[in-house]
């Protein structure tokens, strides 16, 4: 009698055929993509946190076809190395802090421009004066923007006391972009560049003895541990973008992307609203911990001031026409 292997055969050949097209399926329903999103900060700042429930929303409203996961504090990719990351596509979807990247395009500069835009109010101007010509210049290197943070107005942090600009003369600054590198500069004092996550060994080593920052950077980098006095300058407010490499974007579906944009809105919308108030926390968080949290003297904001003139008229040359007209559109 035959009928029995040829039995087994049929059955063996009709499960591989349902395994086939379950698998077959599977890949068609749920078409799971997973973006890792790679952040140069760390997870508890506010800025981080708006990454993070951005992800989950968007993981979330498309039930998992497009899961996003953050990885902040430069773990996936140093900071420094996120946005070529993205462009080139070795990560689908990232965020920096952009006026790092003043050196390739004016335009990502524009808002660590010293003392064009100095609150929250003025900064959101400023943002969309500059939003259509920052949207091209990073779509002409391969990217989507999707929505901006912005951090806290910058102030100084010192180990020592400084009432003017002559007493940075020789103090050794942590830098973070070409702007901070020259205002150190002018100021007289000696920069070194260091990605926030290498502050705290950059100021327990004598790298440095004091930066221009915001509070969301003094309380998780604990500053309290190297300096005493933190000065509300605040010189400017710079942003971070979030950016989609523009092959990864092209993949998506329409609904898919509705519900990336809506996210990015929300995202964008909740995270300028809440810098202020978050802000006046962390200033607070760090006068609890023993930093002399003050306004600068009349003389130190005057010797900034001109330091800022000399910085304006270098950007404006360097963006030429096309950040002229930005700057009018802001001042309109
Ligand atoms: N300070 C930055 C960028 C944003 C901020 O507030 C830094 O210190 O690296």
């Amino acid at each position: 009698m035959n009928w029995k292997p040829f039995t087994r055969r049929t059955l063996l050949s009709l499960s591989v055929s349902a395994a086939i097209l379950a698998a077959a399926s599977t890949a068609v329903v749920n078409a799971a993509e997973k973006w890792d999103m790679p952040a140069g900060y760390s997870a508890k700042n506010f800025i981080t946190k708006t990454y993070i429930s951005f992800a989950e929303a968007v993981t979330k409203k498309t039930n998992g076809a497009l899961e996003i996961v953050v990885h902040p504090s430069g773990s996936l990719y140093k900071a420094s190395e996120i946005l070529r990351a993205v462009r080139s596509g070795q990560v689908p979807i990232g965020a920096r802090y952009i006026g790092a990247h003043a050196s390739e395009d004016a335009i990502f500069g524009v808002d660590t421009v010293p003392f064009l835009a100095t609150d929250a109010a003025q900064a959101w101007k400023l943002y969309q004066a500059s939003k259509p010509a920052l949207e091209a210049a990073l779509e002409k290197r391969g990217m989507k923007l999707l929505f901006t943070a912005v951090w806290p107005p910058q102030g100084l942090f010192s180990k020592k006391p400084v009432n003017s600009v002559e007493d940075m003369k020789g103090v050794k600054f942590r830098a973070y972009d070409a702007g901070t590198t020259r205002l150190a500069q002018l100021m007289g004092a000696v920069p070194t560049k260091t990605e926030a996550s290498e502050i705290g060994q950059a100021f327990s080593t004598g790298v440095a003895q004091s930066m221009i920052a915001s509070g969301a950077i003094g309380v998780f980098r604990k500053m309290w541990d190297y300096v005493d006095h933190y000065y509300m300058v605040n010189a400017w407010l710079p942003k971070s973008v979030v950016v989609v490499n523009a092959d990864s974007w092209a993949k998506l579906d329409d609904a898919t992307r509705k519900i990336v944009m809506d996210a990015a809105a929300d995202a964008e919308k909740s995270v300028w609203a809440a810098m202020e108030d978050t802000n006046k926390g962390y200033n607070k968080t760090m006068a609890d911990n023993g930093i002399k949290v003050v306004a600068p003297s009349d003389k130190l904001r005057a010797d900034l001031l001109a330091i800022g003139k000399i910085m304006s008229d270098e950007w404006a040359k360097s963006a030429g026409e096309q950040g002229a007209a930005v700057i009018d559109a802001y001042r309109k």
